[in-house]
Parts: C-alpha cells; sequence; structure tokens
C-alpha cells in the first residue's frame, strides 16, 4: 500500500504566462509501449462514497517526449469527462540513459493515465485541469473559482496508482498564480503493478504559493504530476475522484471524546508518559481550569488519534507535535501539571495547543 508524505518545493514549474511553445507530437498508440496493468483491479470500491470525477480517462491521449532533458512535449484534448472540460497533457524528460529507441511515453488509454519509462529514462507526466486554454501552461484560474468540495461535501482526493518501481505523484491545487497548495504521494514499488488506492485530505496540503495556500473552494487549476527515480519506473493512475472521507473531516478533542468506539489505538504516549484510553477519555472530560498543561494535552490526544486515523500533518504540525510532547516531558509525573499563569511554559503551551487546534478542525 502507497504512504503518503509531503515534500516542500515538489511543484510543477508553475505558471508561464506567455510561453508559447509548439504543442508536442500527438501520435498513434503503440501497444508495445503499455505498461503492464493489472488484470485483478476491481472497481468496487469506488461505489462505497459519494464521489466527483476529476478525469475518467476516456478520452484517449498520447505524448512522447523529445530525449533532451529539460524539454516538456505537450498536447491538448478537448475530454468531456474530465473537469473543465480538457486535459492538458505534458511529458517532461528529467534525465537518465538518452541511447534507449523508447524515451519517455505518456498516453492515456484503457481509462488509465500512465508514464513509460525506458531503463534508466527519468521523466515526468503532468495532468494539468485547467479549462478550455488549449495549452500546456497553466491557466491559474481557468477553472474559474471551482468548489472543489462542493459545500463541504467532498473532503479529499482519491486516486489508484502503481508504479513498477516506485514513483510521486505531486498534486498542486491552484487559486490563482500567487495562491497554491502541494501534496506528495509516494507510490511503493510493485513488481506486479497492481493498483492501489489512495485518499489525501484536502486539510493536509502545503501552502506552497508566494502569498500563500489555495482555498479550495475557488480553485483554478489542478495538476497530477507523475515522476519516476532515476530507475525509469513506470507508472499508471486511474480513478482520479474528490470524495468524502471521515479520517479527514473532524478531529476535535470533543470528537474524539464523544466517539471513543471511533479511536485507532488504545494509548498514547504524552511527553513521557504513556496514557491508556481510558486515562486519556477522564483527562478530555475533565474541565481545564486554566491550566495549560490540560489545554495543550487536549490537542494533542486529538492531533495524535488523526495521525493514527491516517491525517498526513505537514512538516510544521509534526514540529508543533514533538514541541508539544518535550515540553509535557519537562514536568515530573502524570498530567495534570497544574501549570497556572506564572508559569514561563505556558505561553508556548497555549500557542502550541492553538496550531494543534487547527490542524485537528479542518477547514474542509
Ligand atoms: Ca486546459
Ligand atoms: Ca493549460
Amino acid at each position: 500500500m502507497a504512504v503518503s508524505r509531503f515534500s516542500l518545493g515538489r511543484v510543477f514549474e508553475g505558471p508561464r504566462a506567455g510561453r508559447k511553445k509548439p504543442y508536442g507530437r500527438e501520435v498513434g498508440m503503440k501497444t508495445r509501449l503499455l505498461a503492464p496493468i493489472a488484470a485483478g483491479f476491481v472497481l468496487a470500491a469506488m461505489a462505497q462514497a459519494q464521489t466527483t470525477t476529476i478525469d475518467t480517462f476516456e478520452t484517449k491521449q498520447f505524448v512522447i517526449a523529445d530525449l533532451t532533458p529539460g524539454v516538456t512535449n505537450s498536447c491538448c484534448v478537448v475530454a468531456p469527462a474530465a473537469i473543465g472540460g480538457e486535459r492538458d497533457l505534458c511529458v517532461r524528460h528529467a534525465g537518465g540513459a538518452v541511447a534507449t529507441l523508447v524515451g519517455d511515453v505518456g498516453y492515456v488509454f484503457t481509462n488509465t493515465a500512465s508514464l513509460s519509462c525506458g531503463l534508466g529514462v527519468e521523466a515526468c507526466l503532468h495532468l494539468v485541469y485547467d479549462g478550455l486554454d488549449n495549452s500546456r501552461d497553466i491557466n491559474c484560474t481557468g477553472l474559474n473559482g471551482l468548489d472543489v468540495t462542493e459545500g463541504g461535501t467532498r473532503n479529499a482526493f482519491q486516486l489508484s496508482t502503481t508504479s513498477d518501481l516506485g514513483a510521486n505523484v505531486a498534486i498542486t491545487v491552484y487559486q490563482d498564480a500567487t495562491h497554491y497548495s502541494v501534496a506528495m504521494v509516494t507510490v511503493a514499488a510493485d513488481p506486479t503493478f497492481t493498483f492501489s488506492e489512495v485518499t489525501f485530505g484536502f486539510a493536509d496540503f502545503m501552502p506552497a504559493g508566494p502569498e500563500g495556500g489555495a482555498d479550495f473552494t475557488r480553485v483554478g487549476a489542478l495538476v497530477f504530476e507523475l515522476c519516476n527515480g532515476p530507475g525509469g519506473a513506470d507508472i499508471s493512475m486511474k480513478n482520479l475522484v474528490t470524495t468524502y472521507d471521515p479520517r479527514f473531516g473532524d478531529g476535535s478533542p470533543g470528537y474524539w471524546q464523544n466517539h471513543p468506539d471511533a479511536w485507532p489505538v488504545d494509548e498514547l504516549t504524552l511527553g513521557a508518559v504513556t496514557y491508556s484510553k481510558e486515562e486519556l477519555l477522564a483527562l478530555l472530560a475533565q474541565p481545564a481550569n486554566g491550566d495549560a498543561s490540560v489545554i495543550l494535552a487536549y490537542q494533542l490526544v486529538a492531533a495524535k488519534l488523526n495521525v493514527a486515523r491516517g491525517r498526513n500533518p505537514i512538516p510544521a504540525i509534526q514540529d508543533a507535535i514533538a514541541a508539544a510532547d518535550s515540553l509535557l516531558a519537562s514536568f515530573p509525573g502524570s498530567l495534570p501539571f497544574a501549570v497556572g499563569k506564572k508559569d514561563p511554559r505556558r505561553a508556548a503551551m497555549v500557542a502550541i495547543a492553538s496550531q494543534l487546534a487547527a490542524f485537528n478542525t479542518p477547514p474542509y
């Protein structure tokens, strides 16, 4: 099963307003280039939650990259079943062996988007959804402020991926040219090329734009970037949708207090002490009465349960969780520590609690 992680600076080249390049070659399908597609994949998982399609990958496409590092080839097709009505497909040759007969090929065929590369060839396949611009450049407002949360009824992207040698899928959500957010999904190596489903919460994207992250209720463009590594991996993606996944919904201390059956673990370590689920539920039930150690513990318990349930904390939240543990570990014994206004650690504890509270209560 693939796992998810974040990475800074893994954004597709970004908007390139004003640059016009000829479209890449759009040529006929060469079946010998097709990556092996697992026969055992079933669509049953798709029917379980309400989803909205980003692209059915019904409209076929085929792009060959020039075997020159840094060169991008592209084509755009009208794709009625894709969000925004058009799919801009680009292949960028990133490096590696150039002596192979076949370099980097991107294609959409049999409801699957794939990048197929020769041995040792590094490349990325970009799928850009930015409306009917007939250009591989990203029109950052081409989707006209689309609410991908659909009024809060969708809170995550879901996709099925596979790669023979391992690869990454970077997702960039643009609000406009200066507000965008990124997430990175790592696709584990699987020689059998069997698809795994990955769900990634909107709230766990990393703000990456010069003026901040994207508002997912006002989206201008979506970019999915499938990149292999130096080994020349093949990678495929299908079933690209938005969905509602409760793991990325409410995860406040109150939620966890009232839903003991939803707890993914039976104990947690806060600071230097491990507490049982019963002790933690008692902690959540007790009034804070201004005790900063309890105020912090409320949010730390919720944050750790949210991570255990499948949230992907951005590095700032990972740091906040570590800082909370470090602060709590500075007290002897077990919670509560009766941290009043005169304790010099109080301000930091309250500030971290506030940071974790924002993580525990996602905006979407
Ligand atoms: Ca377009
Ligand atoms: Ca475009």
